[in-house]
């Protein structure tokens, strides 16, 4: 099941019906067994035709957020682990990606307010004083505030490698700014696990060229998802629960950088496909 946060109200996508729903997103996000109530509710609510529901996805779509933080989780995957020990390896910083891979405690790290997030077939920004810039593709957890695992969405972890490379410290600078995350179409919500075979997939584009291409699963990640949000429930409240991306699983060759105007696609099976164009403020 799907929903679409729009202007005119919350779309549901059921298999191939829809719905239209108006409630509070917050509201009606923040509940136990979000699933099931939605598959209740589905019957009673106003019915879409499917033209409708594309036109109102094309034209009035908003980020699927509304009071939310949202927080991210880092060194998940050996590729970014390997990717950080490199550039960073100048700067004397590369140990503390090793170490925190192998440590029991993840890298827990605030990522963006509301208003910070760009929405599906929104801008992202790079910053004008970092020189190596990346999109980082990242399942997205939404999490009620009774900490469960309610739905997914695709996340796109804007980052400074330059600023992040020169010095570990520097963390918030490289990755919290104007429009650093990305967040669409949709939450996915399921009465199930997310399964490990889940395919990730990142595409770049520049003047209608392929500059990137990758896949990858959720199964590469070492860590797992309840251990995350176990981690940032810890001695946290978050009243309209929050956003946690679960760390890049895929980062382009050393040698590219985001420029203006490139497109970026992030699909996530089963979720869809978050696009976002490079801008700088
Ligand atoms: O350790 C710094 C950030 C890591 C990160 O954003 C990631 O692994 O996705
Ligand atoms: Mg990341």
């Amino acid at each position: 099941m799907k929903l679409f946060k729009t202007t005119k109200g919350v779309l549901v996508q059921h298999n191939d019906a829809y719905c239209l729903i108006q409630q509070d997103w917050d509201t009606l996000i923040n509940r136990d067994d979000l699933y099931n109530y939605l598959v209740k509710q589905f019957p009673n609510e106003i019915s879409i035709t499917a033209e409708e529901a594309g036109e109102w996805i094309e034209q009035h779509l908003l980020p699927p957020i509304g009071k939310q933080e949202v927080w991210a989780a880092g060194v998940t995957y050996l590729k970014s682990r390997d990717a950080r020990m490199e550039e960073s390896k100048d700067s004397g910083g590369a140990d503390c990606y090793q170490r925190v891979y192998d440590a029991e405690r993840p890298e827990l790290f605030f990522k963006s307010l509301p208003h910070r997030v760009a929405g599906h077939k929104q801008p992202v920004n790079i910053r004008k004083d970092s020189t190596w810039n990346v999109p980082e593709p990242e399942l997205t957890l939404y999490i009620n505030a009774a900490g469960t695992i309610q739905a997914y969405t695709v996340g796109n972890d804007m980052s400074s490698r330059s600023i992040e490379g020169e010095n570990p410290l520097y963390l918030p600078q490289a990755k919290v700014y104007e429009k650093s995350a990305g967040l669409g179409p949709c939450l996915y919500v399921s009465h199930e696990p997310i399964l490990p075979e889940t395919g990730i997939h990142m595409a770049i584009h520049r003047n209608g060229a392929k500059m990137y291409e990758g896949s990858t699963t959720v199964s590469r990640m070492k860590r797992a998802l309840p251990e995350l949000v176990s981690y940032l429930y810890k001695e946290m409240e978050f009243e309209a629960g929050c956003f946690l991306m679960t760390g890049t699983c895929l980062v382009p060759p050393t040698d590219f950088t985001l420029q203006p105007g490139d497109r970026i696609d992030i699909s996530i099976d089963g979720i869809g496909t978050l696009v976002n164009t490079v801008a700088v403020k």
